[in-house]
């Protein structure tokens, strides 16, 4: 199966219905009063940490999620349905930016969590609801309030406390299916992982989630090897086991293997090579593992360095110990703060009046949209707060500085009317 780590999806929370504008009616009553019931309301984006998931791969054929639009409010002031919500499923460890600011609106860092991101638009009210004394026939009803279709990023960053990091070949998959009840793919040639693995080892009464990657090599930063792109999936770790290959085989030397890869993980972030680290000398079980123990302990400093074999399962204990032993010092799991996605207003401001022709004026922009949006051309009371808001808002100057005069055209957006001042 392919790894997918990171995607990028449309999402939209569903347009609220319209309220509906309607009478009562019955037999031998004349006119009855307004029962328009109200639209309901649009379905929410809702995404969901879903157990068992554990790549991308889905959201690269399916890219846009779209919660139900809530239904038209209907006569005798039944109401419409709301939307329905869309629940999307991601791997534990995705992180949801919003494309627009880069922020991260979601981490998905809990294994059964629910965010809601997006909430549907709210229905518009039924002329019912509009009727006062003054106005017990109301013919206006509210339309139901639109959403926007936003963009996110989904990136997945394993949650797990310990990582495995080391040169091909070192035995890292080996260590994990040794510790855990994991089984990798396990060979005796470069790059055998290609994707993170994951396994929970346990000790005594405690467990730690332990994850492998492939394997870094000199310039993985750079681009060389498979390494850098899957360095993302150890930087929540809390800690990292450092494997190296203590025999020295291949004809490497432990101690500068041991730099090389710390200087990968420096170059890729100086959040990884902060992390604590113990190193795990593996493969002492063949021949050269005692030269390469002294080169190595050399390069690591004050580092604990263990030695171990896998393969034999040796030292394991020991390694376990101070793994849990570490890990009972470090705080949690990095977890990303959540901010809300930034709303953005339904309708930019402004407008701008242009001279068609002799006699022919149209005027666009925000307030024209909202304005004609809110406005029912077959309702009269309607048409009379139009005309106040073109004033209000001082299209009607803009018009007549712009040279309008009584009886000439205006359009805006697919209206077009006679210029009375
Ligand atoms: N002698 C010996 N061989 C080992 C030991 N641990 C692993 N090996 C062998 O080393 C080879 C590589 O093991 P892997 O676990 O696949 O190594 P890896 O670090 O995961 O390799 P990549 O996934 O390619 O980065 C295999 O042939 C293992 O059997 C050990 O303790 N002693
Ligand atoms: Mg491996």
């Amino acid at each position: 199966m392919q790894f997918v780590d990171r995607a990028r999806i449309t999402i939209k929370a569903g347009d609220g219905g319209n309220g509906c504008a309607a009478f009562h009616r019955e037999k031998y009553v004349n006119r009855g009063g307004p029962s328009g019931g109200d639209g309901g309301r649009g379905g929410n984006v809702v995404f969901m940490a879903g157990p068992g998931l554990t790549t991308l791969i889905d959201f690269k054929f399916k890219r846009h999620f779209n919660a139900g639009r809530g239904e038209d409010g209907k006569a005798e002031l039944s109401a419409g349905r709301d939307g329905e919500d869309i629940i999307i499923k991601v791997p534990v460890g995705t992180i949801v930016r919003d494309l627009e600011t880069g922020d991260i609106v979601a981490d998905m860092d809990q294994s059964g969590k629910r965010r809601v991101l997006l909430r549907g638009g709210r229905g518009g009210k039924g002329n019912a609801r509009f009727a006062t004394p003054a106005r017990q026939a109301p013919r206006f009803a509210q339309g139901g309030q639109k959403t926007f279709a936003r963009d996110v990023e989904l990136e997945l960053k394993t949650i797990a406390d310990v990582g495995l990091v080391g040169l091909p070949n070192v035995g890292k998959s080996t260590l994990l299916s040794v510790l855990t009840a994991a089984r990798p793919k396990i060979a005796n040639y470069h790059f055998t992982t290609l994707t993170p693995n994951l396994g929970v080892a346990q000790w005594k009464d405690r467990h730690f989630v332990l994850a492998d990657i492939p394997g870094l090599i000199e310039g993985a930063v750079a681009g060389a090897g498979l390494g850098h792109d899957f360095l993302r999936h150890i930087e929540r770790t809390r800690m990292l086991l450092h494997v190296v290959d203590v025999s020295g085989q291949e004809g490497r030397d432990p101690g500068e293997d041991y730099a090389t890869i710390n200087r990968e993980l420096s170059g890729y972030s100086q959040k990884l090579a902060a992390l604590p680290q113990i190193v795990a000398a593996n493969k002492a079980d063949l021949p050269g593992a005692k030269d390469g123990m002294a080169s190595l302990k050399k390069a690591a400093g004050g580092a604990q360095v263990l030695s171990v074999s896998a393969i034999e399962h040796k030292g394991l204990d020991t390694l376990l110990n101070a793994t849990l032993q570490m890990l009972s010092t470090l705080p949690p799991a990095l977890t990303f703060e959540e901010k809300e996605f930034a709303i953005k207003p339904m309708y930019e401001t402004g407008f701008e009046v242009t001279k068609e022709q002799e006699g022919i004026y149209s005027v666009c922009g925000g307030d024209v949209r909202r304005i004609l949006d809110s406005t029912d051309p077959n309702d009269e009371t309607s048409m009379r707060r139009f005309q106040q808001l073109l004033k209000g808002t001082g299209i009607v100057r803009a018009l007549t500085d712009a040279g309008a005069k009584d009886g000439d055209t205006v359009i805006m957006g697919d209206w077009e009317f006679d210029f009375i001042v």
